[in-house]
């Protein structure tokens, strides 16, 4: 699939997506959406040496506004479920893949857009940048997760004021909430989220995925997260990276993890 919607870009295994259409401030439309979901579920499953994927979006103004309100007027009952699916497995995709995904925030997060960024593992938010769940001005819900996700994020009473407000709440209040890892200053972003996947790279692989499923485990009521848990750790005792690890501390030397 040729990308119209977002620049991807590969670099020393970091994947640095795009979210590109400034002039509507990176609004998310269905074309988006599909780049999206063939990304996340088709195209990087066949590139193996991957080994983090940093989100951001084009211009200073901007991750995303949202949904693509444009699009909105040919929506109706019987038409609209598919859309609001498909955004629910390409956001579930972002959130289960096996290596960490960082949104690295300058701008507007909004609706969709900072549905997007609750999908991914972990989130960086410039001072210029901006939260809101604004769907309740539109008559609207989110409908790509951002109930669920929200209150998993900052919980029940702060999500519900979030939510039902539908203010514009700043960088530094997102960061008190819990709602961003880290605020840094315009232009510090994308280097924060390098960072931060070559420093999860020095650790075992094979953990790093377990961790990433495990965790997400816990909010998916079909899943015993303890269980999990279990069987992750018996699984990991048999690698070659718990081997390495334990002999690394024993002789005070750094692991080599292989991912083995
Ligand atoms: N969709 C389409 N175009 C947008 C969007 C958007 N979400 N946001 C901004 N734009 C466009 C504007 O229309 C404008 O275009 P033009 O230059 O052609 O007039 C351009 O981007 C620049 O925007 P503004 O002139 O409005 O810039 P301001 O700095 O004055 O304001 C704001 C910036 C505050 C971000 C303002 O643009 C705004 O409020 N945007 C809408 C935000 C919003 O309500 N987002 C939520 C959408 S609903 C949603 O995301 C639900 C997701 C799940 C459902 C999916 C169903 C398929």
């Amino acid at each position: 699939m040729e990308y119209e919607n977002l620049i991807v870009e590969i670099n020393e295994g970091i994947v640095l997506v795009t979210l590109n259409r400034p002039k509507s401030l990176n609004a998310i439309n269905a074309a988006m959406m599909e780049e999206l979901r063939f990304l996340f579920l088709e195209d990087l499953t066949h590139k193996p040496a991957i080994r983090g994927v940093i989100i951001t979006g084009a211009g200073n103004k901007a991750f995303a506004a949202g949904a693509d309100i444009t699009e909105f007027l040919q929506f109706n009952r019987d038409n609209i479920e598919p859309f609001i699916r498909k955004g629910h497995i390409t956001f579930n995709a972002i959130e289960q893949f096996h290596k960490p995904v960082i949104a690295a925030i300058d701008g507007y997060a909004l609706g969709g857009g900072c549905e997007l960024t609750l999908a991914c593992h972990l989130r960086i938010a410039t001072t210029n940048s901006q939260f809101s769940q604004p769907e309740v001005k539109l008559g609207i819900i989110p409908g790509y997760g951002g109930t669920q996700r929200l209150v998993q994020l900052i919980g029940k009473g702060k999500a519900l004021e979030f939510l039902m407000t539908g203010d514009m709440i700043p960088a530094q209040t997102a960061l008190e909430l819990g709602l961003i890892n880290y605020l840094v200053n315009p232009g510090d972003e994308i280097k924060k989220a390098v960072e931060l996947i070559d420093k999860i790279q020095t650790r075992a692989p094979l953990a790093i995925t377990s961790i990433i499923e495990t965790v997400n485990a816990f909010f998916d009521k079909s899943q015993d997260g303890f269980e999990m848990e279990i069987k992750g750790f018996c699984d990991l005792s048999a690698t070659d990276d718990f081997k390495e690890g334990s002999a690394a501390f024993l002789e005070k030397r750094k692991a080599k993890f292989v991912g083995k």
